[in-house]
């Protein structure tokens, strides 16, 4: 399988932290968003979208495979193709929990912070630096004390997200601390996300997967 993705992106880090997971190797080719490689034609034949993640399948007898892109279709094919070990609790409403856990960053802090965006704060609206980090840290904010309220709410909660083993709430959720550090979030208001990110940290998998152990980090 070839990783099509960047050091420094939150979807490409939870993607890399779920193969990880998942015992499952790759190769690692670099797309680097700072020259906008990804907005080429070269790598829009794969992702037509220009965004990465994407992971390209080897296919049958030396030819292409499916190419599969958007991180949360992707981590939901690992966990359906190699369900071992899970990163989905078996109950339905414990799922449902941890699937609510991964949305807040997945669908509600990361899209409105991705470069794109940030690019057309700058460009189109005129933005500078300081505006641009507000916006960022206001938005991941708000998803921080959501996500924080929910884990001091959760009484049998282990050291994780979730439970006593890493869940794809936690392979969301340590991207967006990384990120959230980069744009100089106090992380004081949320223990229970810092002790999470601690005990994540004390795992390989997640190791492995962080931006400056990556090839391409500069
Ligand atoms: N929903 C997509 C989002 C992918 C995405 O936004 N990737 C970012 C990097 S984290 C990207 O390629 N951004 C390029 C840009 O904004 O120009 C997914 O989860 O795969």
């Amino acid at each position: 399988m070839k990783l099509y993705n960047f050091f420094r992106s939150g979807t490409s880090h939870r993607l890399r932290i779920a193969l990880n997971l998942k015992g499952l190797q790759t190769e690692y080719v670099p797309v680097d968003l700072r020259t906008e490689q990804h907005l080429k034609a070269e790598f829009k034949t794969l992702n037509p979208q220009g965004l990465v993640p994407a992971l390209a399948l080897p296919g049958a007898a030396g030819q292409p495979g499916p190419v599969l892109i958007q991180s949360p279709a992707i981590i939901e094919w690992l966990e359906e193709r190699h369900p071992t070990p899970a990163l989905l609790p078996a109950d339905p409403e414990a799922r449902a929990h941890v699937r609510a856990l991964a949305a807040i960053v997945g669908c509600d802090i990361h899209p409105i912070n991705n470069r794109r965006i940030l690019e057309y704060l700058r460009k189109q609206l005129g933005c500078d630096e300081a505006a641009v980090n507000a916006w960022c840290a206001t938005w991941i904010s708000a998803g921080l004390e959501a996500y924080e309220a929910l884990l001091a709410a959760d009484k049998t909660r282990g050291r994780y997200s979730f439970g006593e083993t890493p869940t794809v709430a936690d392979v969301y959720l340590i991207p967006q601390v990384e990120s959230a550090r980069r744009f100089k979030v106090d992380l004081a208001p949320y223990p229970n996300i810092v002790a999470v990110d601690q005990a994540c940290a004390e795992l390989e998998a997640f190791r492995r997967a962080a931006p400056l152990q990556q090839p391409d980090a500069q």
